[in-house]
């Protein structure tokens, strides 16, 4: 038995954002069933492409434990497909253009005639307001959410993260909603609306910045080893480097054989419990008890100076040796890993969060798998389906005939499919 046994999800999602959503879901044990326009589907299914012919990376990685039925939604057999699938759901996730949804007839209003009990869950790129209309994809959020005005060097430009916080990160702010929408509804029997802006998850993962913007009203982030270098703040959350900005200072510091490898690098944080432990460890114990030095709030303004020391020594270490050294002293350090070096990992694979998937045009690929791990309800990662895979067996859980489904398909609503 898995959490989400017996919910049935309508996926009416795409590209990125809503697709990691409804994943999560599927990974829960809901039978999420995606609904694709006929010869065409999600648009990611062929970009990116590494293998003619072939579902993308892009696609399988973001569709697993899923099920595919090709209809029209704007075609009116495919409309009435469309109207029993929602009778039979007890979610609709969407992630279209603002307008798209009501367009085809099947905005919340509409929805929730139908089906009363149904949550009908949405991203979009914004919030009502000005910009409520926009077509938004990962960077323009993470410059909207205030992520990239905030990444970067103070002397660089804005910058935009790898970790894809605008749509991976609205899928699993909206994942969070939807499963506290249906635990809500187990006690008044009704569906709702659950909706979230891509800006506004972006926004909720930066709130620590936020948090720096207002601190900035009463002087210096002391923290931010723009503070030690002299260099005065204006009027808004800086671009920090790879300083922490938080209560306990750290740096990426360059360790042995960083002139060859771009990731030969490590994390290191200096916290304030393991002080002495970290003067001991490069050799300068008498930063234990040196004025200036010996408590947090006198070596703020030395914190380029201190970690140019112990770069010192990371530089003597390769980054895993540096693990080894410091995490007896419990000094946390994070080595900087490659996606290759991810790839590699054994342990990873042990825990589930990284699987070999195999797929019958790709053969097997390596997919990261679910990071939440539930102890009474372990996710079994499924390939993606194909495009309209499983058109027929969906209309025939629906109850359509042989004879229905031909009519369905002479009407242009799922594409080619004759059933004797
Ligand atoms: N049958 C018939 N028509 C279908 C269909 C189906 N099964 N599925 C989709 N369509 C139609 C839509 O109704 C829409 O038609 P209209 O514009 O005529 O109403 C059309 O396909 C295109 O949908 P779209 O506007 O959502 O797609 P797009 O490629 O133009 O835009 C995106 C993509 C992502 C920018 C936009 O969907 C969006 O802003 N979504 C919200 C924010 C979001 O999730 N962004 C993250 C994307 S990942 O980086």
């Amino acid at each position: 038995m898995k959490a989400l046994d017996g919910i049935k999800v309508l996926d009416f999602t795409h590209v990125q954002s809503g697709p990691t959503c409804t994943q999560l879901l599927g990974w829960f044990g809901a039978d999420v069933i995606k609904v694709e326009r006929p010869h065409v589907g999600d648009a990611t299914r062929k970009q990116l492409v590494d293998k003619p012919g072939a579902d993308s990376l892009y696609f399988t990685m973001l569709n697993h434990n899923k099920r595919s039925i090709e209809l029209d939604s704007k075609n009116a057999t495919g409309k009435a497909v469309l109207t029993r699938l929602i009778e039979e759901s007890d979610v609709l996730v969407e992630n279209f253009a603002p307008g798209a949804l009501d367009r085809m007839g099947f905005g919340w209003e509409a929805v929730h005639e139908i089906n009363p009990r149904l949550i009908m869950a949405s991203i979009k790129g914004f919030g009502a307001g000005k910009y409520a209309d926009c077509k938004v994809y990962e960077n323009v959020a993470q410059c909207t959410g205030g992520s990239a005005s905030t990444t970067g060097f103070l002397d660089g430009p804005p910058l935009v993260t790898g970790a894809q916080i605008g749509d991976s990160g609205a899928g699993l702010h909206l994942c969070l909603g939807i499963v506290t929408a249906l635990f809500q509804r187990e006690k008044t029997g009704k569906g709702q609306r659950v909706s979230v802006a891509m800006q506004d998850a972006v926004l909720n993962l930066v709130r620590v910045k936020m948090r720096d913007q207002q601190r900035l009203a009463v002087g210096a982030l002391k923290e931010y080893s723009q503070h030690g270098a002299g260099i005065p703040f204006g009027d808004t959350t800086p671009r920090a480097g790879n300083d922490s900005g938080g209560g306990q200072p750290g740096k990426i510091l360059k360790c042995k054989g960083w002139e060859d490898d771009p990731n030969a690098y490590t994390y290191f944080i200096i916290q304030e419990a393991v002080w002495g432990n970290v003067c001991d460890l490069i050799g300068e114990a008498a930063w234990k008890t040196a004025k200036g030095y010996a408590t947090l709030p006198e070596r703020l303004d030395k914190l380029d100076e201190i970690f140019a020391r112990i770069e010192e020594w990371t530089q003597t270490k390769t980054k895993f040796e540096v693990l080894e050294a410091c995490n007896p002293l419990d000094i946390p350090v994070g080595p900087i890993l490659s996606m290759k070096e991810l790839a590699e990992d054994e342990a990873l694979y042990a825990t589930g969060t990284m699987v070999e998937v195999d797929h019958p045009e790709r053969g097997a690929y390596l997919s990261v798998g679910c990071p939440i791990k539930l102890s009474a309800s372990p996710a079994e990662v499924v390939r993606a389906p194909l495009l309209g895979e499983h058109t027929e067996e969906i209309l025939r859980d629906l109850g359509y005939s042989n004879e229905d489904i031909n009519k369905i398909s002479a009407s242009g609503a799922i594409g080619e499919k004759s059933c004797v």
